[in-house]
């Protein structure tokens, strides 16, 4: 830990910038951890972490694992909620997390490359986690991030990516067949079951809730440049930085 330290202790007091954090909302397949990738890719010299909500899903009972294409993933109670909230309780005041390493062909946490232990008080939550340090930037993305307002609370800047739906499902299809081996007609019951009825009841709604729409996704290079300079003026400016006590910043990298 020593070693990742970078920042000098000023006595028992140091400054430390609060977290500029972003929340990337959008339906299945719009775009949003390329979107995401974006914007981290032209914030050099930042300390910036992404964060799924993904890794908060909650793991699928047994009884759950034999019924899974009847799960509704798509529900807001899916999500571990108060989980992600203390996550971020933790990374606000300069603290290390751990989160669960999601693994979305067994529909629970697996055991990462490398498993970093940390003694957080979180750490009782999960054994199979990914740690990740205090940031400058800490990027939200998920289907449902804008849907609690505890969360929301949290953001500086909210973002909606808004994707045509054919488009969406095109690649949903694929990314479902191609790359975690599912059944096409599952996906597509799947799809009609809960994820247009989840779009459309709870993920659709928090748009309103969106500082910034961005229409085509990750094809629309002027709305990601304009977000990374709003994010470069903010963090340029003094506003953001409080004193904390007894707090350290530690370098920013995602470990796993
Ligand atoms: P994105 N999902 C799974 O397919 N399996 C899981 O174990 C957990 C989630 C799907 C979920 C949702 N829906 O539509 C999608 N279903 O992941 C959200 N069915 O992920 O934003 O990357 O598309």
């Amino acid at each position: 830990m020593d070693s990742q330290m970078a920042a000098t202790t000023d006595d028992a007091q140091m400054v430390l910038k609060v977290p500029f954090v972003i929340g990337v909302a959008g339906g299945t397949a719009s775009g949003k951890t390329t979107v995401c990738d974006m914007i981290i890719s032209q914030l050099q010299n930042q300390r910036v972490v992404l964060i799924s909500q993904e890794a908060f899903y909650h793991p699928l009972t047994a009884e759950q694992l034999e019924k899974v294409h009847e799960h509704n993933f798509d529900h807001p109670d899916a999500f571990n909620t108060e989980l992600l909230l203390s996550c971020m309780e933790e990374l606000k005041h300069g603290r290390g997390i751990n989160i669960p390493n999601y693994d979305f062909k067994l529909h629970r946490s697996v055991e990462p490359a490398r498993v970093v232990i940390y003694s957080s008080s979180l750490a009782k939550y999960f054994k199979l986690m990914l740690h990740v340090n205090p940031s400058d930037v800490i990027i939200l993305d998920g289907i449902l991030i804008l849907h609690d307002p505890r969360l929301r609370d949290f953001m500086n800047m909210k973002i909606f990516v808004d994707s045509d739906s054919d488009v969406r499902l095109a690649r949903r299809i694929r990314r479902d067949t191609v790359e975690r081996n599912r059944n096409i007609l599952n996906v597509l019951d799947q799809y009609s079951k809960h994820v247009k009825p989840g779009f459309e009841d709870f993920i659709h709604p928090t748009k309103k809730y969106a500082d910034v729409i961005i229409p085509r996704g990750a094809d629309n290079d002027v709305a990601i440049d304009l977000i990374v300079q709003h994010i470069r003026t903010k963090l340029g400016q003094h506003d953001l930085c409080k004193i904390y006590s007894n707090v350290f910043v530690i370098q920013s990298t995602f470990q796993i």
